[in-house]
């Protein structure tokens, strides 16, 4: 069994998890730049703690990262040599407008992403582009209180004017943003959120996702008239929540915390709020701010592919005893420890199978097509004298995916544009700052405290993705 002809095959970054370079050629700050490394990346990341500039005393992950922005060419040959077709990645908002609306866009980093689609598109890889991931400017933030403002859904389309333009003739493929749904889980990186003391959370974050969907929507419409034939999608972060039992409580429980999720794309794919959110919202005493015109430019944004990540199934469970016993690193999505499954060392469980039936859910659900833009596990790797590195668990990890995706394009006919595994090289990890939780198959001499000489060199699992790919999935031994 291999995949369709054409299949997308590649990796994924994100901006701040691997440029650095973060104050180089008039880039501006963003939030993720303020988000330190240590116990209070968490408190920053859901915007309960305030930190809008960066502290002398303090590590930030996010600025030098691991300086892509000087290595992209050797990166990218890299990409191309284990036979990419599509490398999806993130532009970084404030490297096009620093201070996020300036009066005009930045040339340098017009320049930088240029140089960046060109070099892909020499090698025949298809960028797969992220308007925005993690990313609000810090100059927005202290302006509007990011997503929570209206205003931001201006500020956002003409970002992505100035992206159309400049690169529609490099860029077929566009995703609006990153994980939408991580805004209810971690609303400072999602929406540039701080709540103020005495504001109902809720109610912010509703209203923030109101933003977001109307921004996405018309960005979308905007993509289609300026760029013929473009596809644009949303993102989710995905993993189907299970009943810990088949109690109905758990069933229920398990479909509601399911809707949390599908809550945003929903509405990116079908182009209205579902009753059952407009009466969630109701009883939960959420009042969303609207102008009469949001119907329509909702209705008139549907996009035309679903995207997601994902890393595990998640599971719910009714009981309050087996409820507190929460799964150690899935933190950011609460999550019951699932019995069935094994975990990673940062304890996020292990399901290939849920993959298929993520793939199965979705596709029934919107009917459009899919895209995997994020799978795959974080690992300590260890260089061994010779400087080679044995990385069989993550070959496992992604074979077993691999072989779940193949069957449900090949078993249950989901049509499925592309897999683009996360970080392929190993880059800064989202949720703990970490460079030792690694990703790639291409490593990087970099660690936690920022030492090591920035080399790449090939792990195991790079030669084995390059087979996997030559074969277009056939071969996974
Ligand atoms: C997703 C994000 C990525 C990413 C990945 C892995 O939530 O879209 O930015 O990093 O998860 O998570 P982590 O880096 O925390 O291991």
């Amino acid at each position: 069994m291999k995949m369709p002809e054409g299949f997308l095959w590649g990796g994924a970054t994100a901006a701040n998890q691997c440029e650095g370079a973060y104050n180089e050629d008039g880039r501006g700050l963003s939030s993720v730049d303020v988000v330190p490394f240590g116990p209070d990346r968490g408190p920053v990341a859901r915007g309960e703690l305030k930190m809008l500039a960066c502290d002398s005393r303090r590590i930030y992950p996010s600025h030098r990262a691991i300086d892509l922005y000087h290595h992209y060419k050797e990166d990218i040959a890299l990409f191309a040599e284990m036979g990419f077709k599509c490398y999806r990645m993130s532009v970084a908002w404030t490297r096009i407008f620093p201070h996020g609306d300036d009066a005009e866009p930045n040339a340098a980093g017009i320049a930088f992403y240029r140089s960046v689609f060109e070099e892909c598109r020499k090698y025949g890889i298809e960028p797969l582009v992220t308007i925005c991931h993690f990313d609000t400017p810090i100059a927005l933030i202290q302006k509007y209180g990011g997503w929570k403002d209206r205003r931001m859904v201006d500020a956002f389309v003409r970002y992505c004017r100035v992206l159309f333009e400049a690169y529609g003739s490099l860029v077929r493929y566009w995703l609006t943003f990153n994980e939408i749904n991580m805004l209810l889980h971690m609303p400072f990186m999602g929406a540039g959120i701080v709540f103020e003391p005495g504001e109902d959370r809720e109610q912010v974050k509703y209203q923030a996702a109101h933003h977001e969907l109307l921004a996405s929507a018309r960005a979308v419409r905007l993509a289609h008239q300026m760029m013929p034939g473009s596809m644009v999608g949303c993102m989710l972060a995905a993993g189907q929540f299970y009943p810990y039992t088949c109690a109905p409580q758990d069933v229920y429980l398990a479909m509601e915390r399911d809707r949390d999720n599908y809550f945003f794309i929903d509405v990116q794919a079908n182009g209205e709020y579902p009753l059952w959110a407009r009466k969630r919202m109701e009883r939960a005493g959420i009042a969303l701010q609207t102008e009469p015109e949001d119907a329509q430019t909702l209705r008139e944004g549907t996009v035309d592919f679903v995207s997601f990540s994902y890393y595990s199934s998640r599971c719910a469970s009714a009981d309050p005893e087996i409820a507190a016993r929460h799964a150690r690193g899935n933190a950011v999505v609460s999550s019951v420890v699932n019995p069935y499954l094994k975990a990673s060392e940062w304890g996020w469980q292990i399901d290939p199978l849920g993959l298929r039936l993520t793939l199965n859910v979705l596709y029934d659900r919107y009917r459009k097509p899919l895209f995997i833009v994020e799978n795959g596990m974080g690992a300590t790797d260890t260089v061994e004298a010779d400087g080679s590195i044995h990385d069989p668990y993550r070959i496992d990890y992604m074979r077993e995916h691999i072989r779940a995706m193949r069957d449900a394009v090949n078993l249950d006919g989901v049509p499925l544009l592309g897999y683009t595994c996360w970080g392929p090289i190993d880059i800064v990890s989202a949720s703990t700052g970490e460079m030792k939780k690694r990703y790639g198959m291409i490593y990087v001499d970099l660690d936690n405290d920022g030492a090591g000489t920035m080399a790449r060199s090939r792990k195991d699992s790079f030669y084995w993705y390059q087979k996997v790919i030559a074969t277009n999935g056939e071969d996974l031994g």
